[in-house]
């Protein structure tokens, strides 16, 4: 094994015995969402795994140490601190080399899980290609890194900040199936209107893990999109929905926010909107995504 890696001795268990393993990520905690309750929901979602007969494995780098399975007094120092850095795959050995604590962004926990064998990983929702991303070039390195290794993401579709058509093209071009989970449209993070569609519904985790190991198994390469709607209950409105984000990416512009600061800032900006829910949505999202993947991996795990 790596030696920059510490696997938490319960996952490492799961990974010898080749029980379900769900990794999860950090970025959600330090920077997508408010204390305490980033906190709260990192502590819920491991529990839901759990409950739902997986390994959990929240993965994160801790004072330079890469972790693949964090405490829960870790995990509350990355959601406490304001130092945390944001991590994607540029960052990780400066992170390291500096004994930084670092919250890994989809693509970066996506990097670390497959070097450890992790098959299964949830999310809020991926980054993906941004609205004017003709002018800015600015596109989530979430989607290289779900094209090159084999695992699945289970995502309420790509953050509704984005250029959600865009976002879908681009992994078709990079050989990456969305595969809608009992839905064939791509569901908008917040809300499950787009108008757009996924690949292919399934309505099974088992049907899933079943492509999942046919796709590894013939040889071919990359990951695969799990979209999984929002329950209904937590969904946004979308012109509510709609109407923020623009005023959100206007607040952006005028404060010049590009870059990695983008997403979370506008995060940010629409979990303070009085005029939508999308904080207790996002939570209610994620809890949603970390049970599919449960199912995921306790179905892969058969084959
Ligand atoms: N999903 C959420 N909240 C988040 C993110 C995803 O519900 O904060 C994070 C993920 O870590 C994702 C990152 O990888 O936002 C995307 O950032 P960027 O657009 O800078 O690549
Ligand atoms: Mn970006």
């Amino acid at each position: 094994m790596n030696q920059f890696i510490d696997i938490h001795p319960k996952v490492l268990d799961a990974l010898r015995s080749g029980k379900p393993v769900v990794a999860l990520e950090s970025t959600v905690i330090a920077h997508g969402m408010p204390y305490p309750k980033n906190v709260e929901t990192a502590l819920n979602v491991e529990k839901i795994v759990e409950q739902s007969g997986a390994t959990p494995a929240t993965i994160a780098i801790i004072d330079g140490r890469i972790k693949v399975g964090l405490n829960p007094n870790e995990l509350t120092t990355l959601g406490k601190q304001s130092n945390v850095l944001k991590v994607s795959k540029r960052d990780i050995p400066y992170c390291v080399i500096k004994k930084y604590s670092g919250a890994t962004t989809v693509s970066a926990t996506i990097l670390i899980a497959d070097m450890v064998g992790i098959k299964v990983f949830a999310t809020g929702g991926i980054g993906g290609v941004h609205k004017h991303a003709a002018a800015t070039f600015d596109i989530s390195r979430d989607l290289e890194e779900i094209s090159e290794k084999q695992i699945a993401v289970v995502s309420a579709g790509a953050k509704a900040i984005l250029d959600l058509n865009l976002t879908l093209e681009y992994l078709e071009t990079k050989g990456v199936e969305v595969i809608g989970y009992q839905t064939s449209e791509f569901p908008a993070f917040f809300s499950n209107v787009s108008g757009l569609n996924t690949t292919y519904q399934l309505d099974e985790a088992s049907q899933i893990a079943q492509l999942m190991y046919t796709k590894w198994s013939m040889g071919l390469s990359g990951g695969i999109l799990v979209a999984n709607p929002i329950p209904q209950h937590y969904a946004i409105d979308k012109a509510s929905l709609d109407k923020a984000i623009s005023s959100a990416i206007l607040s952006a512009k005028e404060n010049n926010i590009t870059g990695k600061e983008l997403t979370p800032y506008l995060l940010k900006v629409l979990h303070s909107n009085k005029d939508i829910t999308s904080l207790e949505s996002n939570i209610g999202l994620i809890y949603n995504n970390a049970k599919i993947a449960a199912l995921i991996a306790v179905e892969f795990s058969k084959l």
